[in-house]
């Protein structure tokens, strides 16, 4: 199955961080990397008074399940140094499971497609780059993002 991450980082080197990241997911069987959106520079969202993060999005295919994906992202995350935080505050690194093709998913642990995707211009922007056309919640990610305010987000 297809299914698309949001990666993010705001402490310390980030762009290795979303390397090292992207790499670990290719490295684990049942995923392979098909896509990898550029890293954009973007304003803290949610929680504003921390500093900018590097955000960018990627496609996977993918044999694990939904809950097996965020197993895998959440082991990633964790070997790469991640301790739980504040919700919305700074993070070494953060991989989100944004959508999973035909899936829709909603329990304590995950909800598919994300809660807050459409929302977002630090998730739409990258995944534009990657899946313009993916639907999400009725509305493609180049509609959704369209409505959104861009300001402050540039290309790393
Ligand atoms: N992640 C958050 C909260 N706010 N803001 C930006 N710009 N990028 C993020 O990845 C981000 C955020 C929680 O995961
Ligand atoms: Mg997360
Ligand atoms: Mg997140």
């Amino acid at each position: 199955m297809k299914a698309w991450l949001g990666i993010g980082s705001n402490i310390g080197d980030m762009a290795a961080m979303l390397d090292q990241a992207v790499d670990k997911l290719a490295a684990i069987p049942g995923i392979r990397v098909v896509a990898r959106s550029p890293d954009y520079r973007t304003p803290p969202w949610g929680k504003t008074d921390q500093p900018w993060f590097l955000n960018g999005a990627v496609a996977i295919e993918t044999d694990l399940d939904p809950h097996a994906l965020l197993d895998a992202c959440q082991g990633i995350e964790r070997d790469l140094g991640r301790i739980r935080e504040e919700r919305w505050g700074p993070r070494i690194i953060d991989i989100d499971v944004l959508a999973y093709e035909g899936a829709a998913v909603e329990d304590e642990r995950l909800v598919l497609p994300h809660r807050y995707v459409r929302e977002r211009a630090f998730v739409l922007v990258p995944l534009n780059e990657i899946a313009p056309d993916l639907t999400i919640g009725g509305e493609t990610v180049s509609d959704a993002l369209a409505k959104l305010d861009r300001t402050g987000i540039a290309r790393a």
